[in-house]
């Protein structure tokens, strides 16, 4: 906690202004405000900042490193401010200059450097470490580019550049003196120096990797962590071009391009996996300056080597990372001196891999040709790691060749990176119980048996900090004026709220505060849509990544069904809905971007017909990303989670819904299991076929998708009205679709689960009437979803799996 006075505030803040726009406040823009409270927060983090890191060299607390492509911070200024325990100070302070905090928040631009689920999770996972005291940093690449920025145009999705850093950035800070060389292509000597053999890279081409470090500010503890992102550049900046010769001018402009292209952009793919050699040079670029980084670092502080496993954790996000495995082992070889035996034990001790994805074409595999050229002395390594792996398999699964060339980490001419992932590291772990139990049975059953106690589960969480008390202000005071506060250093303690859910003042309130939020929310559609929505109707939201397994399909054709009553029925006797998407496609994924036209076709022909408006809105929200979620989340009466079970590892948004008080409506799959758990049967709708259905289907076939369609009606009109021309002049636009799931027989069991689908959301429809009950429902899913805070999930990886963070065991 930071202990500033609102008027050394107001001080520091004039003066900060002055100093930074050489004028008076008045004369300042929106803009120019925002940059001054952002730097005169970093400001006040500088001190912390290094005494939290003197105070990590002189204990040699164990440091956990979290390697990941994607974090997905979104905005800081707010969280911080909340962190540090100012938020209220300033709030006031520069109310009194005229000064609104919230317009200067929302003038932030989102640093959006991930996808989705993946990347947040990295984000939320930085927040509980440096709140629960773990030293624990973030390593990536500093993307100039971040995830793209989606316009919805005449119905479809376009992309544009996300610039994320044209105004600058007040958060980050520039290290050129700890900048590393990672080196690219070129061939390897060996040579025998002194009876040793010795690995000599030559003819490469260097990238200079400079760091810019973000401060983590952890909860009202002083403690500031660092996310430290790389930036590629040339290796020497002073391009004098005058004295190139033309064909040096070319190769010049040749390299530096070739060398910014790395940290130019994020890949804007997380369905399809594809060997882009962007990618690979990606991945090692910021894997091997991370790793320089931290043994030089280790170096400096503790000299010894021999012990480096009980002093740091590097933990591998999905297998993007996973080159941090044979790039350890080159360091402590070729650099350090150590012998493979050590070095390998060292690396496999240190190393954990986190597992989030069981679809198949999402696994990487780089081809080894490519491999081999752009980085020969890794590839080398690797071919010794799949040795010796494979010589293990030889002695253990003595002539069963088809299960270990099933395992080898090199085979069929690729790399495969999951393999490799879970051979040089001591814990795989899967994202939620169902998803873990998936990897063991099914995905990774052969490694599963070779090395069981590897394998274990660590269910996802999001942090409370900012998914409720950040993006959720009143909800946060209704729990504290009711429980007191002492959930938000132990979330569990949200409990308690259950013990007041039959006082009727505290469900009013409840209803309250949700209709407020929803009153917010309406507003933003408006401004964003033109569409006016009801705040009384039900808010039902699916915002996420569109993937054919989330099935944005499923929840499209019961809005057509529920249109095709309304006309039939004018006087249907149902509560008014709004159903809200949200979520980017990625750009190459084409039945992606047809669901998006999908969507916005049925929306606007049900938001223009006056026959059903007053009780059917569809609003498609444009660009959606964290500050848009923290605006959607806590307006949500309903969570749509509706993947094919199995298909979704855990999901995390689902969590941030329930922790709002939606409720949820889903599918037993990933942590929806767990959340149906925690607030039982009677708190959450389930509907659709279980793990043993669909895996069964999948084994054994005998799904008809044309047969379900058949014998049902409703099916049969909402899959023709997709070619008939009833949602577009066009017969062939929506064709993609109607094929997916009829002619190519519905891989996601969209028809199947249909009937199922449609008579869940009739009982979300009698619930709701009941608004006690209702209100009541709400409250069980915020009591229960404490559990679900990322501080539960990094305590589980601390104790679990680094090894780190002992000071916490008993928090
Ligand atoms: C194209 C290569 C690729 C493939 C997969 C890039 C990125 C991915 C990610 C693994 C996709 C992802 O974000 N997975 C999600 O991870 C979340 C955090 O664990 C889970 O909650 C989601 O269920 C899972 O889909």
């Amino acid at each position: 906690m930071l202990n500033i006075s609102k008027k050394t505030f107001k001080k520091d803040y004039v003066k900060k202004f002055i100093e930074l726009h050489g004028k008076e406040l008045e004369e300042g823009t929106p803009q120019n405000k925002y940059e001054t409270l952002g730097t005169l927060v970093r400001d006040y983090i500088a001190e912390m900042w290094i005494a939290t890191n003197k105070k990590y060299n002189k204990t040699q607390e164990k440091q956990v490193y979290y390697l990941s492509a994607e974090f997905l911070l979104g905005r800081l200024l707010g969280n911080s401010l909340l962190n540090l325990g100012i938020r209220d100070i300033c709030k006031e302070g520069l109310a009194e200059l005229n000064i609104n905090l919230e317009e200067l928040e929302n003038l932030e631009q989102d640093q959006g450097l991930g996808n989705g689920g993946l990347g947040r999770l990295a984000a939320c996972f930085l927040d509980s470490m440096a709140s629960l005291n773990i030293p624990g940093h973030g390593c990536g690449i500093r993307y100039k580019y971040g995830f793209f920025e989606q316009k919805i145009i005449n119905g479809s999705q376009i992309e544009a550049p996300d610039n994320w850093l044209r105004g600058g950035n007040v958060w980050e800070i520039r290290k050129p003196d700890k900048a590393e060389i990672v080196k690219f292509g070129g061939e390897v000597k060996v040579e025998m120096i002194d009876g040793n053999m010795t690995f000599i890279h030559i003819n490469y081409e260097p990238v200079l990797a400079v760091p810019y470090d973000t401060p983590v500010v952890g909860y009202e503890n002083q403690v500031i962590n660092t996310l430290r992102l790389w930036s590629a550049e040339p290796v020497s900046n002073e391009f004098d071009f005058s004295s190139f010769s033309r064909g040096d001018f070319l190769k010049a402009i040749e390299y530096k391009n070739s060398v910014e292209a790395i940290s130019h952009v994020l890949y804007p793919d997380d369905s399809f996996y594809e060997g882009k050699l962007l990618r690979l040079k990606q991945q090692y670029f910021f894997v091997s300056a991370g790793l320089q980084s931290i043994i030089r670092h280790y170096v400096k502080h503790n000299g010894d080597l021999e012990n480096l496993d009980e002093k740091i954790a590097i933990h591998i996000n999905d297998t993007h990372p996973t080159l941090a495995i044979p790039e350890l082992m080159r360091i402590l070889i070729d650099e350090e001196g150590l012998s493979w035996d050590d070095a390998w034990r060292i690396t496999t001790n240190s190393v954990s891999y986190t597992n989030h994805t069981i679809l198949a074409e999402a696994l990487e595999k780089w081809p080894v040709d490519m491999f081999k050229k752009i980085l020969p002395r890794i590839y080398m390594i690797v071919e010794e790691i799949n040795r010796r792996f494979c010589e293990e398999l030889w002695s253990k699964y003595i002539g069963q060749w088809d299960k270990i060339s099933r395992m080898a980490i090199i085979g069929d001419g690729y790399v495969k990176m999951a393999h490799l992932a879970i051979v040089g590291s001591h814990s795989v772990n899967g994202v939620a119980k169902l998803h873990t139990e998936i990897l063991k049975k099914q995905e990774m059953q052969d490694f599963y048996y070779l090395y069981p106690r590897k394998f274990n589960n660590k269910t996802n969480g999001i942090t409370h900090r900012r998914w409720l008390m950040k993006s959720n202000p009143k909800l946060t005071k209704l729990l504290v004026d009711t429980i007191g506060d002492s959930w938000i250093k132990h979330p569990t303690d949200m409990e308690k709220f259950e013990n007041h859910l039959d006082d009727k003042s505290v469900l009013e309130r409840l209803q309250q505060i949700k209709t407020e939020n929803k009153i917010d929310l309406a507003k933003t559609i408006k401004q964003s849509s033109g569409i006016i929505v009801d705040p009384n109707s039900i808010f039902d939201v699916q915002v996420k990544r569109i993937h054919a397994y989330k099935r944005q399909t499923l929840n499209c054709l019961r809005v057509m069904n529920l249109y095709n009553k309304l006309l039939e029925n004018p006087n249907l006797d149902i509560v008014p809905r709004t159903v809200i998407f949200g979520g980017k496609a990625a750009p190459g994924y084409f039945l992606a971007k047809k669901t998006i036209e999908l969507i916005n076709a049925v929306a606007d022909k049900i938001n223009n017909d006056p026959r059903v408006n007053e009780k059917l809105k569809v609003v498609y929200l444009e660009n959606y990303r964290v500050s848009l979620a923290e605006s959607i989340i806590p307006a949500a009466d309903i969570s749509e989670q509706i993947s094919t079970t199995t298909k979704e590892a855990s999901g995390t948004s689902n969590m941030k819904f329930m922790m709002n008080g939606a409720i949820t409506i889903a599918t037993l799959d990933g942590a929806n299991v767990e959340i149906r758990d925690e607030v039982g049967d009677d708190n959450i709708v389930i509907f659709g076929m279980n793990e043993r259905e669909v895996l069964d289907y999948y084994k054994n076939g005998g799904y008809s998708s044309w047969q379900v369609c058949n014998e049902d009606e409703r099916l049969k009109r909402v899959t023709q009205d997709l070619v008939n021309g009833y949602y577009s002049p066009d017969k062939e636009k929506f064709k993609t679709i109607y094929e997916h799931l009829l002619t190519y027989n519905d891989e996601f069991f969209v028809l199947k689960d249909f009937d199922s689908y449609l008579r869940a959301q009739d009982k979300v429809d009698e619930i709701y009437r009941d608004s006690i009950r209702w209100q009541k429902m709400a409250g069980v899913n915020i009591a229960h979803s404490g559990i679900f805070s990322s501080d539960r999930t990094i305590q589980e990886y601390a104790t679990g799996i680094w090894g780190s963070g002992f000071l916490y065991k008993n928090l």
